[in-house]
């Protein structure tokens, strides 16, 4: 595997080096399209939720948290998911990772509108898509609060014997939080299989990585806790695949985490009452060349893996995909007031007659 070993320091800043032209990763030229397709999709829900969070009337409540931009992450990562045997959690930035795992566009987007034919039953909202049967252990709110819970989740396959791997995934802001350190500890100590990724979009809200960490090549915190690490471009596909793919398997081999830095960028503000006044438009420019979709499309139009009219017939499939979507929640129904006693506990709570 060509990850660091945690002794050296060859860290390396993918972004900045010139793009060599990439072998395809996708184990075929039909799931190419497909992982193409779908980080198109993602791209086009995300799109469609800004206009619908923000038209007159909303009808999408709460705080929502976009990803485009970013799609390359969780799409490669779906693109080595072993379904049945992996787990991946994230932070509240969660609806491409589920999208990508296979949650059907109509349930995330009834969750969206609060709806109870929502993957949480309307009552989770943008921050808390959940789908435990693809092995989605959703999106939560407290920054870092994942770390752990992935952590622990990777403890529990390798109790019970099971050789898959729980994909644990935050942001740059998130790696300074202290159940960071106390979840990288005893994931190394135990040698736990989880893959730790950071998906590093450069700002915390409106603050830059390098006004927030001493450490400015994040992927060295690896280092720390004695486990291999590695810097990526996360805006390639299919580099994620590589990079990631290799992760995964050393953990399922019973060989213990590695630490990963997925370099991207989010076009987006940090959430929908952002006015993005710390980034200027021309970084905004510049990150639109590196656009994900447009990266990972022009290869497969070079090598011959698609046509110009096949992308477009994929727009127009995802565009449609995305508008049932939309028209089922705004025709499903609400939660049912009952429904505020339910899915809080596992079980009985104590107090409770
Ligand atoms: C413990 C905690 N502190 C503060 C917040 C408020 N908050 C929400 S998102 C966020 C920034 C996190 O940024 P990062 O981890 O880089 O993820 P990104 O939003 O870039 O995906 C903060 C500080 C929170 N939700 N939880």
């Amino acid at each position: 595997m060509n990850v660091t070993e945690p002794t050296a320091n060859m860290s390396i800043n993918t972004m900045e080096q010139p793009r060599v032209k990439r072998q395809i990763k996708a184990k075929s030229k039909e799931r190419a399209r497909e992982l193409l397709r779908m980080m198109m999709l993602i791209r086009r829900f995300e799109e469609r939720t800004y206009q619908e969070y923000t038209r007159p009337g909303q009808r999408i409540g709460g705080f929502c948290h976009l990803y485009s931009g970013q799609e390359a992450v969780a799409v490669g990562i779906s693109a080595v998911f072993q379904k049945g045997k992996d787990y991946l959690i994230t932070a509240y930035r969660d609806h491409g990772h589920s999208l990508a795992l296979g949650m059907d566009p109509k349930a995330a987007m009834a969750e969206m509108f609060g709806r109870a034919t929502g993957c949480s039953k309307g009552k989770g909202g943008s921050m808390h898509f959940f789908e435990v049967e693809n092995g989605n252990l959703g999106g939560h709110g407290i920054v870092g609060s994942q770390i752990p819970l992935g952590t622990g989740a990777a403890f529990a396959l390798k109790y019970k014997g099971i050789p898959g791997c729980c994909f644990t995934l935050f942001g740059d802001g998130a790696i300074n939080q202290g159940v960071h350190n106390e979840a990288l500890n005893l994931a190394s100590l135990w040698r736990l299989p989880v893959v730790f990724i950071v998906e590093n979009n450069k700002v915390a809200m409106g603050t830059q990585v390098e006004r927030a960490s001493a450490e400015r090549e994040l992927e060295r915190r690896g280092s720390g806790y004695n486990m291999p690490y590695r810097a990526f471009d996360g805006n390639d596909l299919d580099e994620v695949i590589e990079v990631v793919g290799d992760a995964a398997e050393r953990a399922r081999k019973g060989e213990g985490p590695t630490y990963l830095v997925a370099n991207t960028y989010r076009f987006r503000g940090h959430s929908m009452s952002d006015a993005m006044k710390y980034r200027s438009k021309e970084e905004l420019e510049r990150a639109r060349l590196r656009d994900p979709i447009i990266l990972y499309e022009q290869r497969l139009l070079q090598q011959g893996i698609i046509t110009t009219r096949d992308s477009e017939e994929m727009e127009s499939e995802v565009r449609q995909i995305v508008d049932e979507a939309v028209k089922f929640a705004d025709t499903s129904p609400h939660p049912e007031p009952e429904e505020l006693y339910t899915d809080i506990l596992s079980e009985k709570y104590p107090l409770h007659k």
